[in-house]
């Protein structure tokens, strides 16, 4: 039962973002732009992504210690001159469509680095070690509606390979209100959590956007930000948020997003949607059945009724030949 109520809120909260997606064209987008990308790992840096080499995602440099090749998971796109001269263009217009843990519709364009591919691989940001998460954004260049940010993700894979979200934990800039918050998703419970948010310091034009689990075997990661002012440091600040981590898995994933929710469509273009969806189905149902049923038409045609013969009768249940 649990099963099919988790499978009607997906079909749900797929139909709203389907109307969404119709009745919101062109509903602005957040875009700006990414500098540095780091992970360390007890202490050291373990990846960095300088976006020095022009390959955007899923393209990625290897890891620094061992030289293995890493690549990201891309959600929507990274169109072509995304990544230049050590920056990355993040544009939630290049997202794919989807909804918050809560249901909301959403845009986000994502590169979630692929760490944790094997469970009990030595790769991967989990629970006995010690990590943080950061990205360097230059706030001058973040516009519109929505958010750009850092997160640790959780994400499943079921067996046809569709990837769906469990958890999510981010540090994330605002631009319509020039403050950074650290919020908490989860998809698996439907909630969405703003665990605590800080105001841009004044003369500040670039944050360093930073998540980090700093304590072995404790399931707790915290939010913070570093502001700088013509890449002068002007601190890091506590967003006095903490949050459970490794909810459902045993590891996590570091990842890039410039998210937007979409604007939620009213009742009844989701209803209308519904509806039609329905009359198509019926439709379908009804064509299927004229097909192996058909003794239910009365076609105009006579060679048709001549070819029907056969069908109509020998179609009746035999009880109805006695009279
Ligand atoms: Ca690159």
């Amino acid at each position: 039962m649990f099963e099919f109520w988790q499978h009607a809120r997906i079909a749900a909260r797929a139909a709203v973002a389907a109307a969404a997606a119709l009745a919101a064209p062109g509903a602005g987008a957040v875009t700006g732009v990414l500098h540095d990308f780091i992970v360390t790992r007890d202490g050291a840096q373990y990846f960095r992504d300088t976006f020095a080499d022009g390959l955007a995602p899923p393209s990625a440099p290897p890891y620094i210690a061992s030289g293995n090749p890493v690549s990201y998971y891309v959600g929507g796109s990274y169109p072509a001159g995304s990544e230049a001269d050590g920056r990355l263009t993040l544009d939630s217009n290049q997202g794919g469509i989807g909804t918050s843990a809560n249901g909301v519709p959403s845009r986000t364009q994502r590169a979630t680095l692929l760490t944790n591919a094997d469970q009990n691989s030595t790769n991967g940001l989990k629970p006995s070690r010690t990590f943080t998460l950061s990205a360097l954004l230059d706030m001058t260049t973040v516009s519109g509606p929505g958010s750009i940010g850092v997160r640790f993700v959780d994400r499943t894979v079921n067996a046809t390979g569709t990837s769906s979200l469990r958890e999510s934990l981010a540090v994330e800039y605002v631009p319509s209100s020039g403050t950074v918050r650290m919020r908490h998703q989860d998809f698996f419970r439907g909630e969405v959590q703003t665990l605590g948010s800080l105001s841009t310091p004044l003369g500040a034009d670039e944050v360093r956007l930073i998540l980090s689990h700093p304590v072995v075997d404790v399931p707790l990661a915290i939010g913070s930000a570093e502001f700088f002012d013509h890449g002068q440091s002007l601190g890091i600040f506590d967003i006095g948020g903490a949050a459970s981590i490794f909810n459902y898995r045993q590891f996590v994933r570091p990842e890039l997003a410039a998210g937007m929710s979409l604007p939620v469509p009213e009742p009844h273009t989701v209803s209308m949607m519904l509806i039609g969806l329905g009359l198509i189905a019926w439709r379908r149902w009804r064509r299927a059945g004229q097909r192996t049923r058909p003794w239910l038409t009365t076609p105009s045609d006579p060679a048709a009724w001549a070819s029907m013969t056969w069908v109509r009768f020998s179609g009746y249940p035999p009880t109805r030949r006695r009279c």
